[in-house]
C-alpha cells in the first residue's frame, strides 16, 4: 500500500489526499516524468516526521496517498478528463489535494477541477519555463502549454523563477499583463516577496514545476536549466504565500527520476514542507515553537 510518509491515513480520517498522476504522454525532450510520484512517495518514506522549521509534525493533518491515477494510451484530452475527475472526487469529500506528476500538462485539468470545487484564484505558477506555448507539436495538452490554456480562460497567473522566456512568451506575459518574476531580477535584485504576494489575491493554486529549483539541487528533470531556484528560497517562497494567502490546492511535477535518490529526497521534502505549511494556515495544527 502506498503512502506518504511513513503512514497510510485512510481517506476518511484523512485532511490532506496526495493524488499520483503518473502521466507523462505530452512531454517533448526527455520522458520519464511518469516515474516522478512513485520515486517521490518512495523517498517520503525516509522523511523525518517532525519538522523542525516549523515546528509540528505535519503527517499528523492525516495524509491519504490515493491510487494513481490511469491514463488512455493515445488520448491526451481523455486522460486529462480522468485526471479531472479524481481531483474532483476528493475535493467534493473536502480534502486538500495535492497531486504529484507528471508532466506539467497535468496542471490544467486539475486547476479545472478546483475551479469547479471551490471557485476563484489566482495560478501561482513556479517554473524555469514560462508553459506558454499555444501548442507544442501539434498538440494543446501539450507541457509546454498548461499556463497558455489557463491564461486563455482568463484565470489569473503570477509566475516566479522562469528562465526560458521566448520572445513570443514574453509578448504574451505583456499583452495579458501577466506578473512574473524572472529568475535573473530575483538572483541580481533580491527577492520581492511583498510584490509577489500583492500580486496574488487572496486564494492560491501553486503549481510548482521542480526544474524551478536549480540543476544542482533538483537535476532529476526533463528539461534543466542554471541559475535555479534553491531549495532555501522555494522553501521560504511557499512559506509566506501560505503566510499570508488561502492555498486552495498545489501540485508537484516533472520530478524524472535519474537514479540521484537525493533529487527524489528533495521533492518529498519540499512537498511535505508545503503540507505542513497548509497544516499551520488551516489551523489543523499549532506549532511547538513561538
Ligand atoms: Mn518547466
Amino acid at each position: 500500500m502506498a503512502a506518504f510518509g511513513e503512514v497510510q491515513t485512510p481517506l476518511e480520517q484523512a485532511r490532506v489526499v496526495v493524488l499520483p498522476v503518473p502521466y507523462d504522454l505530452s512531454l517533448s525532450f526527455l520522458p520519464g516524468a511518469r516515474k516522478g510520484p512513485k520515486a517521490i512517495l518512495d523517498a517520503s518514506v525516509e522523511l523525518e516526521l517532525f519538522h523542525a522549521e516549523l515546528g509540528i509534525d505535519p503527517s499528523e493533518v492525516g495524509i491519504h496517498a490515493a491510487e494513481e491515477v490511469p491514463w488512455v494510451a493515445g488520448d491526451a484530452a481523455a486522460s486529462h478528463a480522468l485526471i479531472r475527475d479524481a481531483a474532483r472526487r476528493y475535493l467534493e469529500l473536502g480534502r486538500f489535494v495535492v497531486a504529484l506528476g507528471g508532466d506539467h500538462s497535468i496542471t490544467h485539468p486539475l486547476v479545472q477541477a478546483h475551479r469547479e470545487a471551490v471557485g476563484a484564484f489566482t495560478v501561482l505558477h513556479i517554473d524555469a519555463h514560462t508553459d506558454l506555448y499555444p501548442e507544442w507539436q501539434g498538440s494543446i495538452y501539450s507541457h509546454a502549454s498548461p499556463i497558455y490554456r489557463l491564461v486563455q480562460e482568463g484565470i489569473p497567473v503570477v509566475q516566479v523563477g522562469l528562465r526560458a522566456i521566448s520572445r513570443e512568451s514574453l509578448a504574451l506575459i505583456r499583452a495579458h499583463r501577466i506578473p512574473y518574476f524572472p529568475a535573473h531580477r530575483l538572483h541580481t535584485q533580491g527577492w520581492p516577496l511583498q510584490e509577489i504576494l500583492d500580486a496574488l489575491g487572496e486564494r492560491v493554486y501553486i503549481t510548482f514545476d521542480f526544474d524551478a529549483l536549480d540543476p544542482s539541487v533538483m537535476p532529476a528533470v526533463g528539461t534543466p536549466l542554471p541559475d535555479g531556484l534553491t531549495y532555501r528560497e522555494a522553501a521560504n517562497l511557499l512559506t509566506a504565500v501560505f503566510q499570508h494567502k488561502e492555498v486552495v490546492g498545489m501540485d508537484f511535477v516533472e520530478l524524472s527520476p535519474n537514479g540521484t535518490f537525493h533529487a527524489e529526497m528533495t521533492a518529498a521534502q519540499l512537498v511535505y514542507h508545503a503540507i505542513g505549511c497548509k497544516a499551520l494556515q488551516a489551523g489543523w495544527l499549532q506549532p511547538e515553537h513561538e
